[in-house]
């Protein structure tokens, strides 16, 4: 089991989390494992002949599914509908050329965002499917809600061992810093980025209030290797900071200014949406086999993204 050679296809490989996972397998690498980076250049994984072209020329034994339609709270919200169909082409067509190809593991992922927004809390794996999610992102959830079912019908059918993990919201290196289309931590980076330019304040949307667990991208890679490398669940897991580590938007905010030393404070644009409040996760399954991970903390992971984006701006998404 341990020495069998494995060909790792990593769809969207070119992402915040792809990139994240290639220099995580550097730092920790195994002399049986082959790893192909995959970029919408590869071809369009919405469509069918594409995505089988894709498996049929690299024939890879171990898939880690990441390509999606991906953005942050404003994005989905004015995007339900695309969200939905293009995460559902993608995913469909992956996990079936999985399956024609005999693939013998997926690793696809979800997102704590997918959850039911009525629920108690903490959230917990079982909770999945226990009611409608949060009416700003219903198109990506249902579409990544439908990746656990498809999981369970290609193991009932052809006893496929395809599984998924559900990470919380990923910042780092190589984000999409668009001031529309990308999430919070990027969104912010790249406003305080510009309020230091322009010597003005940094602007938040919403009331600053929300809570959220945010894991660094880095953190987030080793984990998948270990799902990888050991997990042998169908069922997902929660790839999570622990409870203690949630925090408001405002005590974000406050870290990234700081990061830039900004001189002109925070402002509140409350005409913006909070959307979700929060969608606090529980990572007990996650430390049933890892008691001792050790993730990078909060205001230091955003201190290095910081570096990463005033290195880069030139060439970062934005
Ligand atoms: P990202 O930075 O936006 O990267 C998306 C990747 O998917 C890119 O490599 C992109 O290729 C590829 N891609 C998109 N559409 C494609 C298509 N039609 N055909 C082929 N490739 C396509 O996303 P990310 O933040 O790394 O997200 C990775 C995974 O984590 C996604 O499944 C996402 O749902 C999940 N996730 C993300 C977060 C978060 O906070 N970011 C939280 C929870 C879960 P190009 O580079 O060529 O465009
Ligand atoms: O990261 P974010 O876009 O996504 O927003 P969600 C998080 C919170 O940050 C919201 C506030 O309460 C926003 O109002 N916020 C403040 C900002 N300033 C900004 C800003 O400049 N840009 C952005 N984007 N937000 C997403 C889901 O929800 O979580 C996606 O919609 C995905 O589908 C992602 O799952 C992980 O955490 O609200």
């Amino acid at each position: 089991m341990g020495s069998e050679k494995k060909i790792i296809l990593v769809t969207g490989g070119s992402g915040l989390v792809g990139q994240a996972i290639k220099q995580a397998k550097q730092q920790d690498p195994r002399e049986n494992e082959t790893f192909i980076f995959l970029t919408s250049k590869d071809g369009d994984l919405k469509d069918p002949a594409a995505t089988q072209r894709i498996f049929e020329r690299y024939k890879p034994t171990h898939v880690i599914h990441l390509a999606a339609m991906v953005g942050g709270l404003f994005n989905n919200m004015q995007h339900n509908l695309d969200f939905l169909r293009n995460n559902i082409l993608i995913n469909d067509n992956v996990l079936h050329n999985s399956h024609k190809l005999g693939v013998k593991k997926v690793v696809s992922c979800l997102s704590t965002c997918i959850f039911p927004d009525k629920t108690s809390y903490p959230i917990d794996e079982t909770m999945i499917h226990n009611g409608p999610p949060h009416s700003s992102n219903f198109g990506y959830s249902y579409a990544k809600r439908l990746i656990d079912v498809q999981n369970h019908a290609y193991n009932h059918q052809h006893g496929c061992h395809f599984t998924s993990v559900i990470p919380t919201n990923v910042f780092g290196a190589y984000d999409n810093f668009n001031l529309e289309d990308g999430h919070v931590i990027p969104g912010l980076i790249h406003k305080a980025y510009i309020a230091k330019k322009e010597g003005k304040p940094l602007v938040v949307a919403g009331s600053g209030k929300p809570l959220r667990q945010f894991i660094y991208s880095i953190d987030l890679a080793k984990l998948f290797l270990f799902v990888l490398r050991e997990y042998e669940e169908i069922e997902p897991i929660i790839l999570s900071v622990d409870e203690s580590s949630e925090v408001s938007i405002g005590e974000v905010a406050k870290m990234i200014a700081d990061a830039f030393q900004l001189e002109h404070g925070i402002v509140l644009d409350e005409t913006k949406s909070d959307g979700q409040f929060k969608k606090t996760a529980s990572n007990k399954k996650l430390r049933g086999y890892l008691p001792d991970f050790q993730f990078m903390p909060l205001k230091d992971a955003i201190d290095r993204t910081v570096q990463w984006f005033n290195l880069n701006y030139n060439t970062a998404r934005k």
